[in-house]
């Protein structure tokens, strides 16, 4: 079937497929740096494992291993995604020209400057995250530890980061979504659950104390139910993350990564529920295989129906600032990122493609059988050719157009690097 046939076709449900391809185009997503180099970043020795509940899995060849590795495959998964991609960058992506370490307290904007110099060059916005893993001071708790000058230390990375976050939203135009993560927690079961819950709230607390401009700069509060080495007990757990930007509203928003929870709890399900609340949320989506693995998101149930309740919800108007997560290091990284990435866009633009007014009156009017029925039937539209529209107006290869050049690109330059 052509582009014009199921354009006819979703017009027959009332559905404008070109206002759904110009909705989506505009649409800023968070390309997140990090799937380029399983998540080392270039401020610490490469030959020491990633601590701090962030681990990665596989040896494929082709990491990148500089600044100028990462950008040129990100040249190339840009090359291969629709849509209007924004950087994410941990802050462990410093740059340090001529060799001046700086550590994560000392952090300042010129460290991001090559990386704004990207961005400008590709008129990308850019996100940002003060890295509170991976690092000596991890003690092994960050902004919750007992230790006073641990919590210092973090605090001003912290503090440095709202620096750095102001000089990319300034910079590059678009606002920066900031986003405090952190992996503290205990292994076993602890002997006091509340006393670093409220130290990592004041630390949060003297975080923001450090002057932004809140349409400018968007601290998040990302939560979670464990992670590798604490198991039994995450400071920063949802009820705690929730409460923090509840209590905050005027100075953060929370953070809902959908690899972060039970595996029978839906994110879908929780935007609706926060955004009759808080104005604005963040997301990491994912795909968690069992527990928080990070896989490749796929165009899955669940990422569609999480694509359904950001559209429906009038999350694309600016309620809801969508980031991507994952980091599988056991295929072809740039593989990963576009397949990603392109599911996500897939999943947004299937959900533009719902008839969501009419399957609301349904419900509305208890007509239960029907709305089953329509919801199923919409699963067989011709989805596919829409999807390849889009990603022909967006000047980027169709499915099955892109991955043998990749391969090219394994081979001319990423089986060079090892
Ligand atoms: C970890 C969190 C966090 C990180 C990134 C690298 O479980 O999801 O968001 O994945 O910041
Ligand atoms: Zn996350």
């Amino acid at each position: 079937m052509s582009y014009r046939d199921a354009k006819k076709k979703y017009a027959a449900l009332g559905i404008d497929t070109s206002a759904a391809i110009k909705t989506l185009k505009a649409v800023p997503v968070s390309l997140h740096c990090w799937q380029g180099d399983d998540v080392r970043g270039f401020d610490t020795d490469p030959s020491k494992p990633l601590t701090g509940g962030i681990q990665t899995t596989g040896n494929y060849p082709g990491r990148a291993r500089t600044p100028e590795e990462l950008m040129a495959d990100l040249d190339k998964v840009m090359s291969i995604i629709p849509g209007t991609p924004k950087m994410n960058l941990h802050a462990s992506y410093a740059i340090f020209e001529g060799k001046k370490w700086a550590d994560r307290d000392k952090l300042e904007p010129k460290h991001f400057k090559r990386w704004v110099e990207f961005c400008k060059e590709r008129k990308l916005g850019c996100d940002f995250n003060p890295t509170f893993f991976s690092h000596p001071k991890c003690d092994p708790l960050t902004l919750a530890s007992p230790n006073e000058d641990t919590r210092k230390f973090w605090i001003e990375h912290g503090k440095a980061s709202i620096r750095i976050s102001t000089y990319l939203a300034e910079e590059l135009g678009q606002p920066c979504v900031m986003n405090i993560w952190t992996g503290d927690g205990f292994k076993d079961v602890p002997g006091d659950r509340i006393g670093p819950r409220r130290r990592y709230r004041e630390s949060i607390d003297a975080i923001l104390s450090e002057p932004y401009d809140f349409r400018k700069v968007k601290p998040c509060i990302e939560s979670k139910v464990f992670g590798i080495g604490v198991e039994a007990y995450t400071v920063g757990s949802a009820e705690f993350a929730l409460s923090y930007a509840a209590f905050n509203r005027d100075k953060c928003i929370p953070l809902m990564d959908n690899g972060h929870y039970h595996p029978t709890e839906v994110v879908s399900d929780k935007i609706p529920a926060l955004l009759a609340f808080f104005d604005e949320i963040a997301l990491h989506i994912t795909r968690p295989i069992r527990w928080d693995s990070d896989h490749v998101v796929l165009f899955d149930d669940e990422t569609r129906e999480i694509a359904r309740e950001i559209v429906r919800c009038g999350g694309l108007e600016g309620r809801v600032n969508i980031a991507l997560d994952y980091f599988d290091a056991s295929i072809n990284r740039i593989s990963a990122w576009a397949t990603g990435y392109r599911n996500l866009q897939k999943a947004l633009l299937y959900a533009l493609l719902q008839p969501s007014e009419k399957l609301k009156e349904l419900q509305d009017n208890g007509e239960f059988s029907r709305l089953m029925v329509e919801q199923e039937n919409l699963k067989t539209m011709p989805f596919g050719d829409v999807w390849d529209e889009y990603c022909k107006s967006c000047g980027k290869p169709l499915d099955g157009e892109w991955f043998d050049d990749v391969m090219q690109y394994e081979a001319d330059v990423l089986r060079k690097r090892d």
